[in-house]
C-alpha cells in the first residue's frame, strides 16, 4: 500500500517541507513539498538522505551498554544505580541536533534544571553564542537577533556565511539560491566579504577577500564613514549613537584598510551604498562569530544596521515574531531585565557562565583537574564534542576518565564510544516536528507542524521520554515518565496562566500551551491542519525590546570596553573552516549517498602559498599548532586568500571499532585537534575556530598508510 506524508526536514535551519512516499511502511521516495508555502518544493542532498538515514544498518535502534545491545530496562537500571551517587558532579553537553528536535527544545530544559545551574555545556559556545550575547546586550533578549528581510531587501552584505552551502543559519530561509537571485532580479545588490570566494560569493555581485578575524576593522571603517559623511540615521529608539561617533572618530577607512585587507575606497563605497540603498541588511554568521572578536563583530553589524536606518525597517534587518515559545513576545512589551549571563563560573579557569551555560572549551579541564567539584559524570545529548570541540586529544582523554557517561544518540561514534550507556531515540521520520527555535529566526512568520511519518515500534522509546526518564533519575522522585510529563505540562501552563490540555500528552501538549500563549493565539489543532502563514516580518520596535531602558542599546559598556582588545593578525598562515553541501558537522558521514565523490576533508591553499612551500595539488602538508600536528592533502585553489588555509571540521572517523563502517572509509582528519581550548572570545566564552595561526610545511610522511582513508 502506498501513502504520501508531509514532514518538515529536521536536518538544518532551512526547515524545508518534504513529501515522503511510503510503500508497505517503507520509504520509497523523498522530495521537496511543492505545497509548502515557505520552502515551495526545495530540497537539498541531505534532505534526500533522510531515506538512507532511516535505513542505515549502523544507526542504533536499541540501547547499548559498553558495546553490548540491551533492552531499556537494563540500560536504565544501570544508569539509576550509577548516576545519582555522582551528583552534583554531573555535567550535560548538548549538541546541535537538539535545536532541530522537539525533545531537545521542550524537554531538555527539564534535564538541565536537575543540574541546579551548574555544569551545563553546549555547542552554542562553539557557534552562535557571540551573537546571542551581543543581541541580549543591545535588545534585551539573546534570541532577539535581527534577521535580514531577504524577500524584500534591496541590498545584502554577507559577512562570514556561505548560505548556498550551509542553507542558512540565524536566517531560516529555504532555497537561499532562488531568494538571493530574486534580490538581483529586482535590481538589488549582494556583496560578500569572506576570506574565501565561496559558492555564495559566486552568486553575488561583488566579493572581497577579507582577512580572517578582521571584520570589526571593516565595520568600524564603515561607521566612521557614516558619521564623517553625515549619512547616519538615528531612529527614535536608539540610545548611545554619540558614544559610537566618538569611538569611530579615528577609525577612517584608511586606518582600517590594512588590517582588514580591503582598499580604503572599497570600505567607503560600501558604507555609502549601505546608507543609500532603499533598504539594506548586513548579515554576519559563523565566520563572524567563531573568531577572536565574535561578540564585538556581532554587535558592530547591528550598529551598522541601526545607524543606516535599516534596523526594523522593511527590507532591512528585522525581528521575527514567532507563534510559540519566544521570550520576546512574553512579559511586558518594550522593556525588561536585559541580558542575564548567570552567576556561575568554571572551577578551573574561572570562566564566567554565558547565557546560563559554561564554555564548552572548559569541559575537558573540568573533568581532568582533580579537586572538589570535578566533573565525574557526563550526559551528552545529540552531540559529538570529541570531534566538534577544541583540543580534541585532551577532550578524548577526559571522556575516558569519567566515572560514568550516558549518551542520548543515534550512532556509536567518537564521543559515544566513551559512554557506558547509549540511548538511541527514534529515527528522524518517527517524530513530531515543529521548529520552536528556528521559527524565531525565520525570514517570514510561519507556524508549521508535522506528525511522525513512521510509527514508533513497541520496543522504542521516544526521545522526549528518554530525556524525561533521565531527568527523573536525577531528580530522585518516584515518578513515571507520564507523571513527569504531566508535571512539566502543568508547570508550563501555570507559567502562562493556561490549563494544559487533558487530551494531549508529550510534545503536543507542551506545544499547544506555547501556541495558545503565543502572540497569534493559535492552537495545536490549527497547526495540525497544515502550515499557517503569519505573513512577512513586521516592524517590532519598541515592543520587541526587553532592555531596562526600553531603548536599543547601541553602546553597551562591556562591548565598548572589549574594543580595546582588537589587534590585527600578523601570522604568516591562519586557518579557517568551511562547510560542504553533503556533510552535516560530524555526522551523516555513514550514508554512501552523501560520501560519493572526492574527499571533502582537504586543506585549501592559495597557489602562491603552495608554490612557496613547494606543495602540489594532492600533496600531503603537515599543519601544526602548539596543541597538535596533522597531515592532510592539499587542494590548491585561487578561491582562497593568500596566507589563509581552510580545513572543514567533523572528520577524523579513524578510531578502530567505530560503529560506522562507511564513515570509517572516509575518515578524514580532525581539525579540532589543532585548536586551543584556551583561545576564546571572552564575552561569549566561544572558541576561536577561524583566524587561528598555524605552521605549515610539506609533510615528510609518504602518501600512503593511514592517509589513504582521507582520500575517500
Ligand atoms: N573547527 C571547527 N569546529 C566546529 C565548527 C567549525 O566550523 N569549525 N562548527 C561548530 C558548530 S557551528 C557546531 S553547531 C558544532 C556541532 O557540534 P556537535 O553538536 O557536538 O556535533 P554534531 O556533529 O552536530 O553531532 C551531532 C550528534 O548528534 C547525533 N544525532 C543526530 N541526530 C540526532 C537526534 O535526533 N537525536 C539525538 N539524540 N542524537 C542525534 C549524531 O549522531 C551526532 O553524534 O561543531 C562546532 N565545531
Ligand atoms: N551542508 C551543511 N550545512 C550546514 C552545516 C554543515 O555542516 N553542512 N552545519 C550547520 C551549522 S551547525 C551551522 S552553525 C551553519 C553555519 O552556516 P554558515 O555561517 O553559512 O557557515 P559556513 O558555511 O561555515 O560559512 C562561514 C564562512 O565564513 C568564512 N570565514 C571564516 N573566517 C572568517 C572571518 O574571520 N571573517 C569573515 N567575514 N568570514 C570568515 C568562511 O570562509 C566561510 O565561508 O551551517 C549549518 N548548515
Ligand atoms: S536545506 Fe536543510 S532543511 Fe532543506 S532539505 Fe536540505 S537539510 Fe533539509
Ligand atoms: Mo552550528
Amino acid at each position: 500500500m502506498r501513502s504520501e506524508h508531509s514532514t518538515i526536514c529536521p536536518l538544518c535551519e532551512a526547515t524545508c517541507g518534504l513529501k515522503v512516499s511510503l510503500e508497505d511502511g517503507k520509504v520509497v521516495t523523498i522530495r521537496g513539498d511543492a505545497d509548502d508555502p515557505f520552502s515551495q518544493g526545495y530540497i537539498c542532498p541531505k534532505g534526500y538522505a533522510l531515506k538512507a538515514l532511516e535505513e542505515d544498518p549502523d544507526r542504533l535502534r536499541q540501547p547499548m551498554i559498553r558495546g553490548r545491545r540491551v533492552d531499556w530496562e537494563e540500560a536504565f537500571a544501570l544508569i539509576e544505580s550509577r548516576l545519582p551517587p555522582l551528583l552534583p558532579d554531573v555535567a550535560v553537553y548538548l549538541g546541535n541536533p537538539n535545536v532541530h528536535n522537539l525533545a531537545g527544545q521542550l524537554y531538555v530544559p527539564v534535564l538541565n534544571r536537575m543540574l541546579k545551574g551548574r555544569n551545563l555545556f553546549s555547542a552554542s559556545t562553539l557557534d552562535q553564542m557571540p551573537k546571542h550575547v551581543a543581541c541580549a546586550m543591545m535588545f534585551g533578549d539573546p534570541m532577539s537577533i535581527p534577521i535580514p528581510d531577504l524577500d524584500r531587501t534591496d541590498y545584502l552584505l554577507i559577512m562570514g556565511a556561505n548560505p548556498l552551502v550551509s542553507n542558512g543559519s540565524l536566517m531560516t530561509a529555504p532555497n537561499i539560491k532562488v531568494r538571493l537571485k530574486k534580490i538581483r532580479d529586482r535590481g538589488g545588490k549582494i556583496v560578500v566579504l569572506d576570506p574565501r570566494r565561496t559558492l555564495t560569493a559566486e552568486h553575488a555581485d561583488e566579493h572581497h577577500f577579507l582577512r580572517p578575524g578582521s571584520d570589526a576593522y571593516f565595520l568600524l571603517g564603515v561607521l566612521h564613514t557614516l558619521f564623517h559623511e553625515g549619512l547616519t540615521r538615528v531612529g527614535p529608539h536608539l540610545h548611545g549613537a554619540e558614544v559610537i561617533e566618538r569611538l569611530v572618530a579615528d577609525k577612517s577607512p584608511e586606518a582600517m584598510a590594512e588590517a582588514c585587507g580591503l582598499e580604503a575606497e572599497s570600505i567607503r563605497r560600501l558604507a555609502r551604498e549601505l546608507a543609500a540603498a532603499p533598504s539594506a541588511a548586513v548579515y554576519g554568521r559563523l565566520g563572524t562569530c567563531t573568531q577572536d572578536y565574535g561578540t564585538l563583530t556581532g554587535w558592530l553589524i547591528e550598529v551598522v544596521n541601526a545607524l543606516t536606518g535599516n534596523l526594523d525597517r522593511v527590507g532591512g534587518a528585522m525581528f521575527t515574531k514567532a507563534a510559540a515559545g519566544a521570550k520576546n513576545t512574553a512579559g511586558t512589551p518594550g522593556s525588561g531585565r536585559g541580558y542575564r549571563q548567570g552567576t556561575g563560573a568554571t572551577r578551573v579557569r574561572g570562566l564566567p557562565q554565558v547565557n546560563g551555560e559554561l564554555p564548552a572549551a572548559a569541559l575537558a579541564e573540568e573533568i581532568l583537574t582533580p579537586g572538589e567539584g570535578k566533573i565525574r559524570a557526563l550526559i551528552t545529548v545529540a552531540g559529538n564534542p570529541a570531534l566538534s570541540a577544541p583540543n580534541s586529544d585532551q577532550l578524548k582523554q577526559a571522556l575516558g576518565e569519567l566515572e560514568f557517561m550516558v549518551s542520548v544518540d543515534c550512532y556509536l561514534n567518537e564521543t559515544t564510544r566513551f559512554a557506558d550507556v547509549i540511548l538511541p531515540g527514534p529515527s528522524h521520520l518517527q517524530r513530531t516536528h515543529y521548529d520552536v527555535v528556528f521559527a524565531q529566526l525565520a525570514v517570514h512568520n510561519f507556524a508549521r507542524y508535522s506528525a511522525p511519518v513512521l510509527p514508533l515500534q513497541p520496543d522504542q522509546m521516544d526521545e522526549w521520554q528518554i530525556i524525561l526518564r533521565l531527568a527523573q533519575i536525577l531528580s530522585g522522585q518516584p515518578l513515571s515518565v507520564d507523571q513527569m510529563d504531566s508535571l512539566v505540562a502543568s508547570q508550563l501552563g501555570d507559567r502562562y496562566g493556561l490549563a494544559a490540555s487533558g487530551e494531549l500528552s508529550g510534545p503536543d501538549r507542551l506545544l499547544d500551551i506555547l501556541l495558545r500563549a503565543g502572540p497569534y493565539d493559535l492552537t495545536l489543532a490549527q497547526v495540525q491542519q497544515g502550515p499557517v502563514d503569519l505573513g512577512p516580518l513586521q516592524p517590532r520596535l519598541p515592543e520587541v525590546l526587553r532592555t531596562p531602558s526600553g531603548m536599543v542599546e547601541l553602546a553597551p559598556p562591556e562591548l565598548v570596553q572589549d574594543l580595546e582588545r582588537l589587534r590585527p593578525s600578523r601570522a604568516e598562515f591562519v586557518l579557517i573552516g568551511r562547510r560542504e553541501l553533503r556533510s552535516n558537522n560530524s555526522w551523516m558521514h555513514n550514508l554512501p549517498l552523501l560520501m560519493k565523490g572526492p574527499s571533502m576533508c582537504s586543506m585549501m591553499m592559495n597557489p602562491q602559498d603552495a608554490e612557496r612551500l613547494g606543495l602540489k595539488d594532492g600533496d600531503l602538508a603537515s599543519v601544526s599548532t602548539e596543541e597538535a600536528s596533522l597531515d592532510i592533502s592539499v587542494q590548491i585553489t585561487a578561491t582562497i586568500m593568500p596566507g589563509v588555509v581552510s580545513i572543514p571540521h567533523g572528520w577524523g572517523h579513524d578510531h578502530p571499532g567505530s560503529g560506522q563502517q562507511v564513515a570509517a572509509r572516509h575518515a578524514g582528519v580532525n581539525v579540532n585537534r589543532l585548536l586551543s581550548s584556551q583561545r576564546l572570545d571572552p564575552l561569549s566564552g566561544t572558541i576561536v575556530q577561524n583566524a587561528v595561526p598555524v605552521q605549515i610545511r610539506a609533510s615528510s610522511t609518504s602518501d600512503s598508510g593511514p592517509h589513504e582513508a582521507n582520500l575517500g
